[in-house]
């Protein structure tokens, strides 16, 4: 089994390569953005829990997001790998992730941040907000998103780096050449499917 994070900051384009990786190496795709946005749209209690957080570009708390994965891993028992995308975001998330691949007795492989300049983010998302109607993508929340990254989510990729998994990728080239250059580190370890 092949698991992969893709990290990097709101903006970078995880969600949007994570597309392009799930199809060319037949993995597993699991973003807890996607996942919370769902819950949200459902107006389950989890999502209704969730909104109050991501309205405000706030990180939702751990126990929540940890039981979503838990769970989602268990509903692919056949799966070639994992691609998490957006998640752990938090030193205490990439531990409890790492506890549960052990017990399922497998572990991440490789973690590719994609590296891009703030100004690029906020205009991207801005962009992305004139259409997507997310409410979470106003310039005021996106400032929020950004330092909420700065201050919990980067230490993670200490914790990675530490474990000599990170790998850094730069993600402000066009979407097909940063498509490249992942697929470069990625086929060190996996071999394409499409
Ligand atoms: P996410 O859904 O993970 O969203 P994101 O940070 O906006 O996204 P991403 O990096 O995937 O950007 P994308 O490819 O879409 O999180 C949303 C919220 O959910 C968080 O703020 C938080 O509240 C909550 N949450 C999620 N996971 C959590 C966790 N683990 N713990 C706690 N809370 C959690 O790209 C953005 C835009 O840029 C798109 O419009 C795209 O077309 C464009 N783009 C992409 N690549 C480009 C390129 N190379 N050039 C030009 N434009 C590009």
């Amino acid at each position: 089994m092949f698991n992969l994070v893709l990290f990097g900051p709101p903006g970078s384009g995880k969600g949007t390569q994570s597309e392009n990786i799930v199809t060319t190496y037949n993995l597993q795709h699991i973003s807890t953005g996607d996942l919370l946005r769902d819950e949200v749209s459902r107006h389950t209690p989890l999502g209704t829990e969730a909104k109050k957080y991501m309205d405000q570009g706030m990180l939702v708390p751990d126990e929540v997001v940890i039981g979503m994965i838990d769970s989602k891993i268990d509903e692919n028992p056949d799966a070639r790998g994992f691609i998490f995308d957006g998640f752990p975001r938090t030193r205490n998330q990439a531990e409890s992730l790492d506890k549960l691949l052990e017990f399922k007795n497998t572990s991440i492989n490789l973690v590719l941040s994609l590296e891009v300049n703030e100004t690029d983010l906020i205009k991207r998302l801005v962009l992305r907000g004139q259409t997507s109607g997310r409410s979470d993508d106003t310039e005021e929340v996106i400032t929020k998103r950004i330092k909420e990254y700065h201050l919990k989510t980067q230490p993670v990729a200490d914790y990675y780096e530490t474990q000599g998994k990170l790998e850094r990728v730069a993600g402000d080239n066009p979407i097909p050449e940063t498509f490249k250059l992942l697929t470069k580190n990625i086929n060190k370890y996996l071999l394409p499917v499409a």
